[in-house]
């Protein structure tokens, strides 16, 4: 089987330590968290495990928790066509629907390694997650709202060859959320090496928007990698200098291909863009000049459409594009063109990172339009409307929480803490349920290395109240800018260098440990990365 020479191989190419574990802190942790009774893992009545029994993984299904669709998802070591000659070894995710909806999981064509989970609002769902990985792991639902135990803190991870049963219902309305691992210091490597998936939540609402669907709902996952002679990926160099910069990619792959090419039917379709790189930022804009219709971001469908020339996508950002291919001619092509730039912008040259020259736009994916009918469709003015977050509900309007993001001396932090026990909660760090409160992202950046850092919160969806912008941005600094999506839900905001972003956001239904942190992979591994609690 392919795990062993996954095994064998990573970690020479990837000059760190695969054997390296992290299981006595998490063992210590999970301990620690059972026996001080210190969090209510359960602020929610519903059929989930007991409280009692937070101490271990869940390992069994949950009697008298009736799932509406029941997976098994595992990841595993193995192998996928990227590129001409060697097929890549990679890490993947595999699975099957057990119960339900036997498209509830799918796997994005031409990919056959980025599965693609789709739930209702309201729907339960159990997913039984077997680690068969030789290191430990544990599985985020990014941008879900979800008990802390469901949530994939890196507290919970499980060692090879162990299961984690996810037992939870689907809060979220309709939005294009997704999933990877989370273990503390591995999640960067676990990414890159292949585990990430998109997990879709439709709901009513949608539904009325009457958007394109099925066939013509693309899912389209940007992630950059880089391959040796023999195309095998090539992860982090040895030594800080990449994971303080963040890892890039030399090639842009969407959808697992080096070559991203669709035939596409002469109508509307949705895009569901989703950067699931480690660290590269893109600039996107569409070939043909036209611009950017953007109908939704992180959290779901926008009220209204809105255009961009360009638009912005921080590490872990989604944004829904409505795009009607009905004018074209069979034949025509019309390619997403991508910048990619390192977080660092133009402060620091690439010639330091060992990275490719990342500016300059090149196609990632091309669209070519097919022979056959034309079927007008009108986008929706009217898409969505959001559950009330109000500036005047904010119990600290004046005193925002501010969160200093900051890079010096080999550490990335954040309020000059990098993440520490599994169950640290600083007092400044604890927030009560059921309150609406004011963060705000601090990128001053005046000492250490000045970098842009994409924040992500777990469990919630922010609204961005004030972006502060810095007197003299440099070149890159203002192009990205002009393409940044602050409206909509928010589970991830790009703080640029000189930047402060007031974020709203409401603690709701669960109390618990969820984590904030920069989604740099490399930043988050480093320690850039905090628990926050919310108390009863
Ligand atoms: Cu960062």
């Amino acid at each position: 089987m392919a795990r062993g020479a996954a095994q064998a191989t990573t970690p020479a190419r990837t000059g760190i330590d695969m054997n390296r574990t992290i299981d006595i802190g998490r063992r210590r942790l999970m301990g620690a968290a059972g026996a001080a009774g210190l969090v209510t893992l359960f602020g929610r009545g519903n059929a989930l495990a007991a409280e009692a029994h937070a101490a271990m993984p869940p390992t069994e299904a949950t009697p008298g928790f009736r799932p509406d669709i029941e997976m098994d998802l595992d990841a595993v070591a193995g192998e996928i066509n990227v590129l001409p000659g060697n097929a890549t070894r990679v890490w993947r995710f595999t699975g099957r629907v057990t119960q339900g909806d036997p498209h509830a999981l799918s796997f994005l064509d031409g990919s056959r390694h980025i599965p693609v989970i789709r739930a209702r609002q309201g729907q339960k769902l159990r997913i039984n997650f077997t680690n068969q990985l030789p290191e430990d792991s544990i599985v985020h639902w990014h941008g879900l709202h979800i008990v802390q135990r469901m949530d994939g803190h890196p507290m919970y991870a499980v060692g090879s060859g162990r299961k984690y049963v996810y037992e939870f219902v689907v809060d979220n309305r309709a939005g294009t959320h997704w999933f990877h691992p989370h273990p503390h210091e591995r999640t960067g490597l676990q990414v890159y090496f292949g585990l990430a998936g998109l997990f879709l939540v439709s709901d009513d609402e949608e539904d009325a928007a009457r958007l394109p669907r099925d066939e013509l709902d693309l899912p389209l996952v940007i992630q950059d990698r880089r391959f040796n002679a023999a195309n095998q990926l090539v992860y982090l160099a040895p030594g800080m200098m990449q994971r303080m910069m963040g890892f890039q990619g030399d090639r842009v792959l969407v959808n697992g291909a080096a070559d991203y090419t669709r035939a596409v039917k002469r109508t509307a379709y949705r895009l569901r863009v989703l950067n699931a790189s480690n660290s590269t930022l893109y600039s996107l804009r569409w070939s043909n000049g036209r611009p950017l219709t953007l109908i939704g971001t992180d959290g779901g469908l926008l009220e209204r459409p809105m255009t961009r020339a360009s638009l912005t996508l921080g590490i872990g950002e989604r944004a829904d594009v409505w795009v009607d291919f009905a004018d074209g001619q069979p034949g025509d092509e019309t390619a997403l063109v991508a910048e990619s730039y390192s977080p660092s912008l133009e402060n620091i040259t690439n010639l330091q990172t060992g990275a490719a020259p990342v500016a300059g736009g090149r196609p990632i994916a091309r669209f070519r339009v097919a022979s056959g009918a034309t079927r007008r469709s009108a986008l929706p003015q009217r898409l969505s409307s959001f559950p009330p977050l109000r500036i005047e509900d904010a119990v600290n309007r004046s005193r925002p929480r501010t969160v200093q993001l900051s890079m010096q001396r080999g550490q990335a932090m954040l309020n000059g803490r990098a993440f520490g026990r599994m169950d640290e909660v600083a007092d400044d760090e604890k927030v009560k349920l059921g309150t609406t409160e004011v963060w705000e992202f601090a990128n001053d950046a005046s000492f250490g290395m000045r970098m842009a850092h994409p924040m992500h919160v777990h469990n919630l969806q922010f609204r961005v109240l004030e972006r502060s912008r810095p007197a003299q941005p440099g070149a890159v600094q203002q192009a990205l800018g002009a393409g940044l999506t602050d409206e909509g839900l928010k589970d991830v905001i790009l703080v640029m260098p000189g930047e402060r972003v007031k974020v709203l956001m409401k603690f709701e239904h669960y109390t618990g440990i969820y984590l904030y942190h920069c989604h740099i992979l490399e930043h988050e591994d480093l320690g850039m990365m905090r628990n926050y609690l919310v108390q009863a």
